[in-house]
This record gives C-alpha cells, structure tokens and sequence, in this order.
C-alpha cells in the first residue's frame, strides 16, 4: 500500500505541476506520448485495429496497472529498508524526466513536473514506510508480549541490548496502540492528498479556455459549398449520411492530451524554400476570401471494410493561394508542416499547387469552428491524399523543403513517403453473418477515389458474374460516393464482394496488402444468408 500510494502521490504532485506549467509535461502524458512514438509500427496498428479510437485509454489504463503492480511489488519488498521503494520511485523519476526532455515540443520548465512528482513520491512513500513501520513493530512487540510475558513491557519493542539501546530504532518512536493508527492516518492523508493535486492538475491544465476561443468565432464563408443534392447518399439503406456529424468524425492521432491552442495566439511561419517568409495569424486567414469544400478524410491505417473515412464540409483558405504569397522555390517537392505537439507531416507541393487542387488550411467543419480533436485552430486539408501526408492538426509551422532533406513523423517509422489514396470501396449493407430475405434485398456501401472521382461500382455475389451497382448523385470528385443494388437471390449462405473503378479507368485491384506503408488494397466481401 505504501508502494502504491506513493506512486500515485509522484504522479498526482507531477500533474498538479505540469497543469501548472504545461499540462503535456505530466509524467503520465509525457511516458504515454513516447511510448506511443517508440512502439513499432505493426504494435500501434494492431493498437488502432484492436481498440480503435479507445487506443489510448486502453494505453493509459495498461501503464496505470503496470505501475500498481510495480509500485505493490516494491512495497512489499521494502519491508525492511526502504532501498528498493526509492529505487523504484527513482528509476520511475528518471524515466518521466527522459521521456520528457526528448519530446520534441520540450522547455527546460517541463521538467519541474517530473522532478517535483518524483520528490513528493519519495516524501510520502519515507513517510509511509516509517508509519508502517510502527504499526509492523507494535505487532511485533504484541507478539513477542504473548511469547516472552514479563521479560519486556508490552509494546515496548525487542530487548535492550547489552547498551541497554533498543535494537530497532523505529520502535523507539512508537506508542502503544498508535502504529496501525498512524499508518491509516499517513496513508489517507497521502491518497486525499494525491487526489486533490491530480483533480487541481486537471483542473489547472484546462485553464486555456479553447471553448472560449471557439465560441467566439463566427465562421461564414465567403464561397459556400453547394448544397448536397437530394441523392447523394443511401442513408435510408444503410450507407452513412453524405456529411458526417462532427462528433462522428473519425479522428486517428498521436496526441495523448489534445493540443490546447487559441484562435487569438495562433501563428504559422511559412519559412525554408520561399521567396519571402511569411508569418500567418488567425486574423489574416479570417481576411482571406474563406471557401467551403466538401472532402472526404480516409486514414492510411484504414483496413479494407473499415470506419476511418468521413466527410465534412471544411471551411478555409485556399492553401496554394497562400503559398503563392510566400513565393515557392521550385526544387521545393516536400511542404514539411509540425503540429503544436510536435507531430510532423509531409505533402508533396505539386499535388497542393495543382490548378484546382482544393487544398486548404481549414479552420471549420460543418459550419463551425474546428472541434479541438479536429485540430483547433488551424488544420491541413488535401483531396486525394492520405491523413498522415496531408491533414496536419493543430498546425503551427510550414516549412517548404525537399523529400531527401526531411522525413516526417510516419515516414521515419517505414510508412510510405507519399500517401496518395487508394480507389476503394466498402460494404455497408448486409452486415457480415446478417440475414436477409431470399425474395429480395437491397445491398449497399461506399467508394472513393478522392480528386480523381468514382465511375462505376460493381458487386459479385458468389462466383457469378460482376454486376454493376447504382451510383448515387456524384456532389463532387474530392468526396465519397454512395452505390446499391437490389439483389434477389436463392436461401442459404451468400457472400458478395464489391470492387470500385476510378474517372482514370483504374479498376481496385482485388490483391490484399495491408496498410502499412502505403494504404490497404483489396475488395471487401461480406458473408451472410438469405432465406
Ligand atoms: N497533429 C497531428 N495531426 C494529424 C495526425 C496526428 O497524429 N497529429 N494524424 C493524421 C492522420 S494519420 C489522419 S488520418 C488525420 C485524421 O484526422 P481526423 O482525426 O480529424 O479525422 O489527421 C492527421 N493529422
Ligand atoms: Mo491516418
């Protein structure tokens, strides 16, 4: 118990710290962020398959149940000295500090958190341990009153020695009847204590008002998206609505604590191969002509058949308009943008350059100022392209550079350089193993093929032939595309697989690669039974 809450008190102290200096600096976040960035890749993508958006809860409570387990081994064998608590709590402080100091958003004040903590926690398990310690000699000494009556006062501890000094110096200080006490004492005053420094950490770290700074924007475009026609989507048979909710949105990030920046505060240098940096604030993207576009976000780690793609209409600037005002060197092929976190990203500057190439920096979803998860203020938004290449959140620098000078975030970890999107489609009705009517069903799904634009879908039941599906109303080629087909057939187990082909004639390929490192491929087929 002394081992486990004198952990609890080094990270409950290193928190109310970090909320007070910068939240991302807590000990907790800081470990979780770079185990994150060391975990092998395969590792954090089976973490994103598995657990899908609940990844990092299910990190957080794994190292939260690794710690106890420490922290209770520890204790128990500190029972006579305390040499191994403090080497855990120790070796856990060096831990935070160089999980810390190699963030690569680090300050030299980021270290206060984990230094404080680890001296709290050190503290508390001293006094713990010595509370304990009591409690385990006024038992001792009960027993030893029962096995030696007379030879010694009862609670008095082992026998003087020749000196006439008691042996154990702890028991000095103890007093009849007061050891346990003492120790229940200590130890929920060091747990009241542990979690009021975590909730005041909490508290203290949601100071930056973000839903301030988001309230008080009021963002209407000065180009609007057209409005979605009647059609575009099969919702009624199971297809998702054309525009995804913003709380539907599919979000895929490393950022174990969402980045708090506000609209007021944001700057973006545009800096490396240009003409003239610039400096960018909210404001100045606020004076810019603000468009809306409706695009579809597909994430690189999205398996054949899986959730990561979503729609929105984005609300922002015109991104090469605003490199033109930079002036780009032309051997500048790589845009290297870094997130306030720190995550990095890079886009190749020909594909958001290209007439009508709609990239934008977006700085609204939906009709409303982007939702902190969706990386408030300022995020990247590039048709055709993977998130991990193009859709940098909570974007705060933008260097132009080249491919062989600079390797982003995924890229150093063996995901593809370049992220174009794959042409593919999903099925979304039947669901796997559902039962529908033999007399007749209606199947239903999605394709994309982003900037390029989706031309036919077709879908095979068993090993017939290939058939092609409706498409619903085309809103534009940067988004998703709705298709169905009615299909009647025999009782018993079906399975149908559907294949996309894009405006280029490229027809998916039915080879299955997985995402890594450069997008999955393959049809999606679902089993079920018609009867
Ligand atoms: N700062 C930051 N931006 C990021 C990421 C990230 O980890 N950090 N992930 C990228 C990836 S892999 C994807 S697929 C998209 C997802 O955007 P969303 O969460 O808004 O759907 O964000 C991109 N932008
Ligand atoms: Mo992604």
């Amino acid at each position: 118990m002394a081992g486990v809450l004198a952990v609890a008190a080094a990270l409950a102290v290193g928190h109310l710290v970090a909320g007070l200096v910068r939240i991302e600096s807590s000990p907790i976040f800081a470990v979780g962020d770079a185990v994150i960035d060391v975990t092998p890749a395969p590792m954090k993508e089976f973490a994103i398959q598995q657990f899908g958006e609940d990844n990092k809860k299910v990190l957080l409570a794994s190292m939260a149940l690794m710690l106890v387990a420490l922290a209770a081994l520890a204790g128990a064998l500190s029972r006579r000295t305390t040499t191994i608590g403090l080497v855990l709590l120790g070796g856990l402080g060096v831990v935070a500090v160089l999980a810390t100091s190699t963030r690569p958003t680090f300050e030299v004040t980021d270290l206060l958190a984990p230094v404080l903590g680890t001296a709290a926690g050190i503290a508390g398990f001293l006094l713990l341990h010595r509370a304990a310690q009591q409690s385990a000699g006024q038992q001792s000494a009960a027993q030893q009153s029962v096995g030696q009556q007379g030879e010694s006062a009862p609670g008095a501890g082992p026998a003087p020695d020749a000196e006439g000094e008691p042996r154990t110096k702890e028991l000095t200080w103890e007093i009849p009847g007061l050891g346990r006490r003492t120790f229940l004492v200590t130890s929920t005053a060091v747990a009241v204590g542990a979690g009021a420094a975590a909730l005041g950490g909490r508290f203290a770290g949601q100071s930056i008002d973000v839903e301030a700074s988001r309230r008080a924007l009021d963002l209407v475009p000065d180009e609007p998206a057209p409005p979605i026609p009647e059609g575009a989507d099969f919702a009624s048979v199971g297809t998702p609505t054309f525009l995804t909710d913003n709380a539907d949105f599919y979000r895929v990030d490393t950022a174990l604590t969402v980045p708090r920046l506000r609209a007021e505060n944001w700057e973006m240098r545009i800096h490396g191969m240009v003409d003239e940096e610039i400096t960018l604030t909210y404001q100045d993207l606020l004076d810019m002509p603000l468009v809306e576009r409706t695009i579809t976000l597909v994430c690189v780690s999205n398996e054949v058949g899986g959730p990561y793609i979503s729609t929105s209409n984005f609300i922002g600037v015109d991104l090469a308009e605003v490199l033109r005002r930079a002036g780009v060197d032309p051997r500048a092929d790589q845009i290297a943008t870094r997130s306030d976190d720190g995550w990095t990203c890079g886009t190749p500057t020909e594909v958001v350059m290209a007439e009508g190439s709609n990239a934008m920096l977006a700085i609204g979803m939906n009709g409303e100022p982007l939702p902190s998860e969706h990386g408030f203020p300022v995020r990247m938004v590039v048709p055709g392209l993977y998130g991990y290449v193009s859709a940098t959140k909570w974007l705060v620098d933008m260097e132009l550079t080249t491919f062989a000078d600079f390797d982003a975030y995924w890229v150093r970890r063996n995901w593809a350089e370049r992220g174009p999107v794959k042409t593919m489609s999903r099925i979304d009705r039947p669901r796997s193993f559902a039962r529908v009517p033999s007399g007749g069903f209606i199947a239903a799904g999605i394709a994309w093929a982003q900037h390029i634009g989706i031309d036919k879908v077709e879908v095979q039941v068993d090993d017939g032939p290939w058939q092609e599906a409706e498409l619903s109303t085309e809103v534009n080629v940067d988004s998703w595309r709705m298709w169905r087909i009615e299909l009647a057939l025999d009782p018993g187990t079906h399975r149908i697989s559907c294949r996309a082909t894009d405006r280029n004639g490229n027809t998916q390929t039915s080879e299955r690669v997985p995402p890594i490192p450069d997008g999955a491929s393959g049809w999606h087929s679902i089993a079920f039974t018609a009867e």
